[in-house]
């Protein structure tokens, strides 16, 4: 899944912009012809949410239709042409020409279809996109589950995860061409053998030809030309670059790798650099490294989850500003987009795929999402397998082990681990399909407050969402450290793994002051992160603190989530720093 790109061989026409749109409740658009264009359209904006859009769309999930109308410039004749959206969420069907050509399930991963038989040439096209995003418990995430332990956070929605469920065509959609014979994938692994970088640059056409191309990796004072040779449609390189210029957070150094075909050519960054777990460390290009940023959201007024790339930019920048190296992309693969952003600034990213707060004593609804699942994490290792911001996969955050209540939070335990194996062979099996495609990097489970212990044993480093001072002994921090500090050290003692906590906060409102400062004050929040920092400063195995959130953002309506947003942002919706942010800058700034 190559990333579409515009160059000598190939083309790329972006399709943003407002479309036709039409909600379909009754679900009769397909029968009155919907997919040959809408009548009675109103106008909607690609990429972006429908709920942020209109108001009376806010709590609509059901099936909509999305149509435009597109040329194929006359010049791409004889080129394959594909349609691609970067993501729908949650489930989308593209008509071409009235035809169905595809449909994908599951948001924020991308997908395309080829439609060279279906386009008209010198003449209009319509492109028409039916999505919708029920909440069902078979889906990943899950909604609409009974006995949910979310209810506290989700009066509506029925969600089982807490952020509201944006739905629509969230990511750009593309037309894109290519040769006949094209180069269909390209998988990059570096290495470091003493001074020099190792680049293995393997290419897969899509049909099984042989031939001659090319690999080139260009950079600073360094152009290495190296023969590859297909058989049967595949063919391998190793490239040594001596003396070569690592990728890190620090200094992020890009390459030009172009690899050619007889009759195609792609171009790609590449960083090298190796990750890895030792000693209870983790290690990028074999020197310790800590993990210090976020957990986020793709969340902003009127865009919802859709690409906003201004405020992409603005966000790096006050991660930057904060000293932050490092963000989950909680809980969902962001966009295409974002990544690329992440290896041209060094940013160390945990890379997650949407199975957030899965209901692990549900288990009639295992086989649904082991399905979904599985099918997620090798679309997103194909997606970002070849982006050196990208160190750690995260196959579930917060899965919820049997019988789960709100007032379950405390430390994890390790007394219902033998009630709970059923969920720990579901998430055995995630660790080992994302080990077993990608051995390169690291992969790991998020866990919950007053979980099953032994669901972290098999991660390569032990990720805690922890709320010791906020769902638990709220008000009370000096309570709430000691209560940290020993679960820390007996996670520690137990696995001997390197830990990050990539979950801890407090809700805030900006403006609200306090003394004493009392929860929800920015006083408080700013002591909360005080201590965590203080906590983990302590503590050589901590190789991360990852602050939930970044900013304030959209969450389903309830008693717990005030204005319909979950108020734990260092920033706000808008993006204003609250006190805490200050604490992190002292913290982080050139740690
Ligand atoms: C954790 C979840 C996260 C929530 C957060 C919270 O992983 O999605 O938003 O708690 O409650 O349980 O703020």
């Amino acid at each position: 899944m190559l990333y579409p790109v515009q160059n000598s061989h190939r083309n790329k026409l972006d399709l943003s912009g407002i479309w036709d749109f039409r909600c379909d409740p009754d679900r009769t658009g397909e029968t009155n012809g919907w997919a040959n264009g809408l009548s009675d359209a109103r106008p909607m904006a690609v990429p972006g949410s429908w709920n942020e859009q209109y108001d009376d769309l806010f709590g609509y999930l059901d099936l909509v239709w999305y149509a435009r109308k597109f040329y194929v410039p006359s010049v791409w004749k004889g080129h394959r042409i594909f349609i691609r959206a970067g993501s729908a969420v949650y489930f989308g069907t593209v008509y071409v020409n009235g035809v169905k050509v595809g449909w994908h399930e599951g948001g924020h991963l991308p997908f395309a279809f080829e439609i060279t038989d279906y386009v008209k040439w010198d003449e209009e096209n319509v492109l028409a996109i039916s999505v919708e995003n029920e909440l069902r418990p078979e889906r990943v995430p899950s909604g609409n589950v009974t006995g949910s332990a979310m209810s506290m956070f989700a009066s509506t929605p029925k969600t089982t995860y807490d952020f509201y469920p944006f739905s629509g065509i969230h990511r750009p959609v593309v037309l894109y061409s290519v040769p006949q014979t094209y180069i269909e994938d390209i998988t990059v692994v570096t290495d470091i053998v003493g001074a020099d970088g190792l680049v293995k640059v393997t290419a897969r056409l899509n049909a099984s030809v042989s031939g001659e191309g090319t690999v080139q990796l260009k950079g600073d004072g360094v152009g290495i030309h190296a023969v590859l040779a297909f058989v049967d449609g595949l063919a391998e390189v190793t490239l040594i670059v001596p003396g070569a210029n690592l990728w890190s957070d620090k200094d992020p150094y890009l390459y030009d790798l172009t690899v050619t075909s007889e009759d195609d050519s792609y171009s790609l960054k590449v960083g090298i650099r190796t990750i890895a777990v030792e000693d209870g460390k983790i290690l990028l290009n074999g020197k310790p490294v800590k993990l210090n940023g976020f957990g986020r959201h793709e969340d902003f007024i009127a865009s919802g989850k859709g690409l906003n790339l201004p405020l992409m930019v603005k966000d790096y920048q006050l991660m930057r500003w904060t000293g932050a190296n490092s963000y989950r992309t909680s809980h969902y693969p962001y966009s295409e987009e974002e990544m690329q952003l992440a290896d041209r600034e060094g940013f160390l990213i945990i890379d997650e795929i949407p199975a957030v707060s899965l209901q692990m004593g549900d288990e009639a609804n295992y086989p649904e999402r082991l399905r979904m699942c599985l099918q997620q994490i090798e679309e997103l290792i194909a997606r970002d397998k070849n982006h050196p911001a990208v160190v750690m996969w995260c196959v579930a955050n917060e899965p919820m082990h049997a019988g789960v209540g709100v007032g379950s939070i405390g430390e994890s335990q390790t007394s219902i681990e033998e009630t709970n194996l059923p969920g720990k062979r579901f998430l055995d099996a995630l660790l080992d399909r994302a080990r077993e495609l990608d051995p390169t990097r690291l992969v790991t489970i998020v866990t919950v407050m007053g979980g099953p212990q032994n669901w972290m044993e098999n991660c390569d480093v032990i990720c805690m969402n922890r709320y010791w001072g906020w769902y638990a002994l709220g008000g009370q921090l000096d309570i709430a450290r000691v209560m940290l500090e020993k679960e820390l050290d007996q996670v520690w003692g137990r696995f001997h793994k390197p830990l990050i906590m990539t979950e801890f906060g407090a809700d805030t409102i900006a403006g609200y002051h306090g003394k004493p400062d009392v929860m929800w004050t920015e006083d408080y929040q700013a002591q909360y992160i005080r201590f965590h920092l203080d906590v983990a400063a302590e503590r050589e195995f901590v190789a991360g603190m990852q602050v939930w959130n970044f900013a304030d953002f959209a969450a389903v309506q309830s008693i717990a989530r005030v204005g319909g947003l979950n108020h734990k942002g260092i920033f706000t919706r808008i993006r204003t720093p609250k006190m805490a942010a200050h604490v992190l800058r002292e913290f982080w700034f050139e740690a």
